[in-house]
């Protein structure tokens, strides 16, 4: 099982036999809170009614389609929908299957075009501690979560750097929102630059807010400034979108929440709804074009997946498309409403922090001494036995509702986690 505990799980299964709008069933029929939308993927709930009929109509009408040298119209259309939605009309849209191969796929892209502007020198790719970009092997190289790469260290790609990662609790304890403390951390990436020098580094690739290591926020203009020193030296940077992509932030992308324009945009998960796996990259138009030389019956770019643009992935993101626009107000205005419920928590026993951002929270607990990412695991039991569905990985408790939820489900969510928190400091 992926990133799972498979012997404690073959001993204590979970199993989830259905879900309906915000709450999955479980096995033993109970309905449970689904806080994190899935895996971040589901902000429209579950089994909306207009993304069920397109799937069921797209597999009866046209239910495969080669999309090396050939195409489908829907597939088209979407990229255009997901461009306009990005303010970025003229740019274009490669579809994957998956945030990994988004990611795998935006470094390919990056390499490639500075090689066919004759620039080949710049080869090296600038990621950030603590983050999570898939588990393809550029994903791992980039990733900054030491779990994921220690195993597989000599698989990784060469040339690659580390920014620091952004989350300082005696700095930032309990921000709410955008921390005050940390910009500076910006500025590490001049150093690289000075290190290695501009001519050999592709390209900056950073998650605008880490979501998988546990809703670490970026500081205050901390973005702006990485937008900077890349413009300034030719460097492309790259938000791997895939959670914040499609309105978790209150806007359609983080780069709108904070006005910074990537070169290019990694996305997955919610563009739509997650009923089929799809994912993708939105490419800066310059970029693009810089692949668009030599004869035009050959090949620019020699990358691609089978099921690149699916018809039934990309039926089930237009009518997600179709949805969000009522969703997206929605999920802003639940932002400030979560913001409150979980700092609400602050002195409950076992917190350590708390942060937030648009619609999407973390709490930290005291670690069990000597048991590493027990506590954490502690709260989600007591938490699921009361009803609700956390993650957790590490010290941290993360939620990221469905934009479908309610007000009085936001506060339900907290004060069943505040019931939980009690309950396993009481196991002592
Ligand atoms: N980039 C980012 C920023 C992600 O969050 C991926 C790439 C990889 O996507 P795929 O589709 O290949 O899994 C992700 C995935 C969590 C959690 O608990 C987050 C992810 C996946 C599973 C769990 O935060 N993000």
């Amino acid at each position: 099982m992926p990133f799972t505990h498979n012997r404690f799980f073959k001993n204590h299964p979970r199993l989830i036999t259905a879900a309906e709008g915000a709450y999955y069933t479980l096995s033993d029929g109970r309905r449970v809170f689904d806080a994190l939308s899935g895996l971040w993927c589901c902000p429209l709930g579950h089994s909306p009614r207009a993304i069920v009929e397109a799937v069921q109509q797209q597999v009866a009408k046209l239910d495969f389609s080669p999309s090396f040298q050939m195409g489908h119209p829907a597939a088209f259309h979407l990229a255009e929908r997901i461009t306009t939605l990005a303010k970025r009309e003229g740019d274009k849209v490669f579809l994957v299957n998956s945030g990994s191969e988004a990611v795998d796929t935006a470094l390919k892209i990056a390499v490639a075009y500075h090689r066919a502007r004759g620039e080949a020198s710049r080869t090296r790719i600038i990621g950030r501690e603590r983050a999570y970009h898939g588990v393809g092997m550029g994903g791992i190289s980039v990733g900054g979560i030491p779990a994921n790469r220690k195993m597989f260290a000599p698989l990784m790609i060469p040339g690659v750097d580390h920014l620091p990662h952004t989350f300082e609790p005696s700095k930032m304890g309990y921000s709410r929102g955008q921390p005050e403390w940390g910009l500076h951390l910006a500025d590490e990436l001049e150093r690289l630059v000075a290190l290695h020098d501009a001519s050999n580094i592709a390209a900056v690739i950073v998650e605008p807010m880490q979501g998988s290591t546990g809703v670490i926020v970026p500081p205050k203009g901390y973005l702006q400034r990485l937008r900077e020193i890349c413009t300034r030296y030719g460097i492309l940077l790259i938000f791997d979108e895939v959670i914040t992509g499609f309105g978790r932030l209150g806007t359609p992308f983080a780069a709108d929440f904070f006005a910074v324009r990537p070169d290019m945009i990694t996305f997955a998960k919610a563009v739509n709804n997650a009923a089929v796996p799809l994912g993708g990259v939105i490419v800066d138009q310059a970029i693009h074009d810089a692949f668009m030389t030599g004869p035009d019956h050959l090949i620019e770019f020699f990358h691609g997946y089978t099921y690149s643009g699916h018809p039934l992935a990309v039926a089930a993101a237009h009518a997600a498309l179709d949805l969000l626009p009522t969703a997206l107000p929605h999920a802003a205005s639940l932002s400030p409403v979560l913001e409150d419920c979980v700092h609400s928590l602050r002195g409950e026993p076992l917190v350590t922090d708390i942060r937030n951002l648009g619609l999407a929270a973390a709490i930290d607990v005291a670690p069990v001494p000597g048991m590493p990412a027990l506590r954490a695991f502690q709260v989600f039991e007591q938490a699921l036995q009361r009803g609700l569905m956390l993650r957790f990985t590490g010290e941290t408790l993360a939620m990221a509702p469905p934009f479908i939820s309610t007000i009085d489900e936001i506060k339900e969510m907290t004060e069943t986690l505040r019931e939980a928190l009690r309950a396993t400091a009481a196991l002592g």
